[in-house]
């Protein structure tokens, strides 16, 4: 803390002002005051509303699993990831997606409430109300092919992956950097796009949150039927444009 003797040296007594200019100050300082109160800091990160109601995806998800899913899990995410900003200061630089990938110089609350912002804005994305989701596009149905052999494999094969992820975590579809695709899992809010070790490393296409959380109330410990369910939710749409994007920074 800088003590102030008094007299004060030169360098902190008032710049002699016109009164035009000292108006002028006085107006810019109440702006700036009034823009810093109403407005969050620009670098907070932000709860992005669900992309359509809260009963759209009834009855496979229904209504109050998704509000308390997102209203509260994920806005817990959200406010705990700001409230690491001021103990790491290099996260206000950060977009959410860039900051992934720079998870390991991080603390775990860090890695835990970045990784479930991440996650959860993805999944609600992945997702439409039923009849809405479009289906794959010939290119990545293509590709599906060429992983998998089928579309109906790859659904069994991440159905699978996603049942048998032991506690809470996340089954993923992944676009490996030599353009094949994959299925992974990870653990707690972890995901492909994070520097970790032991943890496959892709442009997620798709992600299916199978925390209890997010299937409990309705299916309580039958997490398969959540799966089943959820398929028909599935917005083939942006799988698809998250697979053009990803083709195009190779
Ligand atoms: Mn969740």
């Amino acid at each position: 803390m800088m003590r102030v003797r008094f007299p004060p040296p030169a360098f902190l007594s008032p710049i002699p002002l016109s009164f035009p200019s000292r108006r002028l100050l006085g107006l810019a300082a109440a702006l700036i005051l009034l823009l810093g109160t109403a407005l969050p800091a620009w670098a907070d990160f932000a709860l992005p509303p669900l992309p359509y109601a809260a009963e759209a995806l009834e009855p496979a998800i229904d209504a109050a699993t998704m509000t308390i899913h997102h209203d509260r899990h994920h806005g817990a995410y959200v406010a705990n990831l700001n409230a690491q900003i001021k103990a790491n200061p290099e996260l206000a630089d950060l977009s959410l997606e860039a900051l992934q990938g720079r998870i390991s110089r991080f603390p775990e609350a860090v890695r835990n409430n970045g990784g479930g912002h991440w996650n959860h804005s993805q999944f609600w994305a992945v997702m439409a109300p039923f009849g809405q989701g479009g289906s794959p596009s010939p290119e990545l149905l293509a590709a599906i092919n060429g992983s998998f052999g089928s579309l109906e494999e790859l659904q069994q094969q991440f159905s699978q992956t996603a049942a048998a992820r032991f506690g809470s975590g996340w089954a993923w579809l992944i676009r490996r950097p030599d353009g094949s695709l994959a299925i992974t899992s990870t653990a707690n809010q972890d995901n492909p796009l994070m520097d970790l070790a032991g943890l496959e490393r892709g442009t997620p296409l798709l992600g299916l949150d199978v925390w209890e959380h997010a299937y409990y109330l309705k299916y309580q410990n039958r997490r398969p039927d959540y799966i089943q369910a959820w398929w028909p939710l599935l917005n083939w749409n942006e799988v698809n444009r998250r697979f053009l994007a990803a083709g195009t920074t190779d």
